[in-house]
């Protein structure tokens, strides 16, 4: 496959002024007639006009009212060219496409047997020719028509200028989007769907009305997604100064989708996961995720759309910038400091992985073969954690002046990272020429910390240095601007006032240091006892942090730090190291006991639980197999596994009486949805996942009624979820009690898979391979296979990595099984395989093993190509 780079960018040939086009909507065939009124670039000597399209069925093509006979053009399998073209003119084409054979979930498709698209990055070439790149900017018309019995409902971007009824009896709708917008952000859908109305008064003045649309049995499940919506609407005026801009806001939910969802202008589409719920279907994350989805989708209205990506290597600033908004809008409707601990999590533990693997790739890649393959945590997470930086540098008020500054200069146009960055520099008055490296460099920063207290001097010196290991193809790093937040706590758990040998007077509390260079030196002065340095406050920067902190140090922070991400990350490193030396312990055949000092620390956490049962709730829990894999050099499932276990119950053992009461204390009869509920219910549940660790008959009744008496989501899928991890009867009992009464609800099914899926029991695998032939799992349905096929290699590390490479060879054959149908999605169902350098000498050569089995398959697509051979490479 060919591969593209950032650096070959040229601007386009010839611009496309409008764009009207006609769908006539039909299952078998659709045809789409498109009508393009274009202007050559002046900027350009003249060229040929190029459009792409890609398994399109030309029937006519037509340059300024002429058809063209097919000598006058080269058709090929990926482009039509028309040569050069007068300065102005317009073309016609006319094209036959067949939406249900579509699997790929890219361009025109059908869901649940309705119409539905998805065109970003480049699906738009899919449905008709066009010049399908983001930096082409038209206004679109669109024509709809279609059999009014089968769809009664057609949608498409704008707003709706014309309805009626045709001669041959269908009925059709145009709709004019009079923002000009890339191709990328098309949409139509068309089907038999029912809408949850409700409107929105901007602080202009402007009264805008929203349309939630949904398969007529999900008619009651939209409540949560419109209240998050006018939540999101109401935000982005208030912290971002953005107002909508047409007079009407759609999201309608289909069950086929390849990811979250579209932020297409008007008309979003979305995974039915991210909008459907109520209480007894969707869990309180459910809940959270769809806030955050909707309100991401909605920020895209400005970061997005009224300024877009010059090419797709600046994809991050689009989705860099609307994670962070996102980010900060959940943190100001739940809880900041659980947001952060969240998203650090995920940033840590996967975003790290990649950066570190041989799909390390800079937050705006030098090169792709294939744009999905780069919709990455690097691009999204590493690139929010990059704006968030950029936040804190400037701090709230530069940065918004910034923002201003960058949507009032580039609204309507299509534009790069380096511009973005540039209207924060002149807004601010700030240098940011090295803070532009964190575009370019992949790798995640190391940060290396050592402190010096000296007691006659009374000064305390912080040395900081930073290196970046090498990925592929950035061998060398230079050093970045890093924010590097940080606070000295005293012995009395208070901060200690800080003051830099020069400055005038001591700041109390946190202060954000700026790294630039390799090495650096800060001596703070009138420093008389001997401080606990709290490094990386708020997790200021995405760097891996290797300080030298003592057990009781780790505690001490744990208790005391005002801070409380670093609160909460001092108890994760100290967990993190006990379970680190009982993997030796495990792994050497020594006899594994349980840390008194992290017992000590647990118990404080459960006897003084504080405010925010959320964030206590957190505090519990045990870092992740997969983060501690992270962690390792050559990774051993097994031992990380059996390591954590041992902790798990070994505290459960000690803990149970205060467990158990605490369990109890946060059982709520009513169900309810506030904050404190909602931090309640969590704390009840993680006590209830640590007290089913013991393996007792009489916790497990408990768990049993917990999972009977359940009237919400949240209830019923942890008593299951604990459930599902032990071999008793009330096990199989609670999935066929769950699958009965669930059977018809396909997120719920998805759900009751991916249990299964991640359950560690040693039959795992051969209930996966079942679940593939059950009536609840699809392989077309993406869904499904991340429920089922993903959370089982994704999230069920012990027995995935089963020595034997089973579960290997199962993944690689579904992978192969996939691709024809789904590219998208098979390549990202691989990326486990994509780290076997990184696990120890056996599974690493059965890893390898499948990536190469992929890799010899005949017609394999590019995306899946890609991802196994540079993960081989
Ligand atoms: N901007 C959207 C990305 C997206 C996408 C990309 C490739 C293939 C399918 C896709 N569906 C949605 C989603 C977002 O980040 O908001
Ligand atoms: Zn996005």
């Amino acid at each position: 496959p060919r591969t593209i780079r950032r650096e070959d960018y040229t601007p386009p040939p010839y611009f496309v002024e409008h764009a009207d086009l006609g769908f006539e909507l039909g299952d078998p065939v659709t045809r789409v007639e498109a009508r393009l009124t274009l202007r050559r670039n002046p900027a350009l000597p003249p060229g040929p006009l190029v459009l792409d399209g890609q398994e399109l069925g030309l029937k006519r093509v037509a340059v300024d009212g002429r058809e063209l006979a097919p000598h006058e053009y080269t058709l090929t399998e990926d482009h039509l060219d028309l040569g050069i073209l007068p300065e102005r003119c317009t073309v016609e084409t006319s094209v036959e496409i067949r939406p249900g054979e579509n699997t790929s979930l890219e361009g025109l498709y059908l869901s649940s047997g309705n119409f539905c698209t998805q065109c970003e990055a480049e699906g738009f070439r899919k449905i008709t020719f066009y010049p399908d790149r983001p930096d082409v900017m038209a206004r679109f018309s669109t024509t709809l028509s279609a059999d009014p019995a089968r769809y009664p409902v057609l949608l498409s971007n704008g707003n709706p200028v014309a309805r009626g009824e045709l001669p041959d009896g269908r009925h059709f709708v145009t709709w004019e989007d009079p923002f000009p917008k890339p191709c990328y952000l098309f949409a139509l859908v068309a089907g038999n769907l029912v809408s949850l109305e409700d409107t929105f008064t901007t602080a202009g003045g402007r009264e805008v009305k929203l349309e939630i649309w949904v398969e007529p049995r999900n008619a009651e499940k939209c409540g949560h997604a419109m209240h998050s919506l006018k939540q999101a609407m109401a935000w982005d005026e208030r912290v971002f100064g953005r107002e909508y801009d047409l007079d009407i806001y759609m999201i309608v939910a289909v069950d086929d989708f390849n990811m979250g969802a579209m932020e297409n202008k008007g008309l979003n589409v979305f995974n039915s996961k991210y909008v459907l719920a109520q209480p007894e279907t969707a869990t309180d994350e459910d809940y959270e995720g769809i806030e955050a989805v909707i309100a991401h989708e909605y920020f895209h209205n400005w970061s997005g759309n009224r300024v877009t990506c010059r090419d797709w290597f600046q994809l991050s600033l689009k989705e860099g910038f609307t994670v962070f908004r996102d980010q900060q809008f959940t943190a100001d409707m739940t809880s900041r400091a659980v947001k952060r601990i969240k998203d650090v999590n995920l940033l840590r533990t996967f975003q790290f992985r990649e950066d570190g693997g041989p799909l390390a790739h800079p937050v705006r890649p030098d090169a792709y073969q294939e744009i999905n393959n780069f919709y990455t945590l690097t691009v999204y997470e590493k690139g929010a954690e990059v704006v968030r930086m950029l936040h804190t540098l400037l701090g709230p008020e530069g940065f918004r002046r910034g923002t201003d500054r960058y949507f009032e200069r580039f609204d309507g146009q299509a534009v790069t990272c380096d511009d973005f960055v540039q209207a924060l520099e002149e807004a601010t008055g700030r240098d940011l020429s090295r803070f532009r490296r964190w575009y370019s460099q992949a790798g995640t920063p190391v940060l290396g910390v050592s402190g010096h207290h000296d007691p006659r001097a009374r000064t305390y010196t912080l040395t900081v240095t930073q290196h970046t290991p090498p990925t592929p193809g950035q061998p060398d790093k230079l050093p970045l601007h890093i924010p590097f937040a940080l606070g000295l706590v005293g012995p009395d758990g208070v901060d200690l006032p800080l003051r830099l040998a020069g400055e005038a007077e001591a700041v109390a509390g946190t202060r954000v240091l700026e790294l630039t260079e390799a090495e650096h030196a800060f001596v703070f002065e009138a420093i008389g006892t001997t401080p606990v340095p709290s490094l990386l406050r708020g997790y200021s920067a995405p760097v891996r942090l290797r300080y030298d902190y003592s057990d009781a140090e780790l505690a001490f922070l744990m208790a005391h730090d005002t801070d409380e991400f670093n609160r909460w990350d001092a108890g994760q490193r100290l967990a993190e190291r006990v379970i680190t030396r009982l993997m030796a312990d495990y792994r050497d055949g020594r006899p594994l006991r349980l840390d008194e000092g992290l017992l000590a620390a647990y118990r404080k956490l459960l006897e003084d639980p504080g405010a925010d049962r959320r964030l206590l709730a957190q505090a519990l829990m045990l870092p992740s197999e997969a983060y501690l894999a992270e962690q390792s050099d050559a990774i051993d499932p097994e031992a990380i596994h059996n390591a954590r276990e041992f902790l798990r119950h070994a505290l459960a053992q000690e803990l149970r009486p205060i467990l158990l009461e605490s369990y109890h204390a946060h059982r709520d009869p009513d169900y309810r949805v506030s904050p404190e509920a909602i931090g309640r219910r969590r704390l009840k549940n993680v006590c209830l996942g640590y007290l089913m660790a013991l393996h007792d008959e009489t916790i497990q009744a408990l768990c049993m009624t917990q999972y009977r008496e359940a009237d919400n989501m949240t209830d019923a899928m942890a008593a299951l979820a604990a459930l599902a991890q032990v071999d008793i009867p009330g096990r199989i009992e609670a999935l066929a009690h769950f699958h009965g009464r669930w059977r018809d609800d396909p997120l719920v099914m998805d759900k009751w898979l991916a249990l299964q899926a991640t359950s560690s029991l040693p039959g795992t695998l051969e209930e996966v391979k079942r679940l593939t032939r059950h009536p609840a799992f699809n392989l077309r349905n993406p869904n499904k296979v991340r429920a089922l096929i993903g959370a089982f290699a994704s999230g069920n590390p012990v027995r995935f990595h089963d020595p034997s490479g089973a579960g290997y060879l199962f993944l690689a054959d579904r992978v192969l099984e996939l691709d024809p149908l789904n590219p998208q999605v098979a390549a990202r169902l691989l990326t486990p395989l994509t780290q076997w350098r990184r696990y120890e000498p056996g599974r690493r050569a059965l890893m390898a093993g499948e990536l190469k089995r992929v890799l010899a398959t005949p017609q394999l697509s590019k995306d899946v190509y890609e991802i196994a051979s540079k993960a081989l490479g």
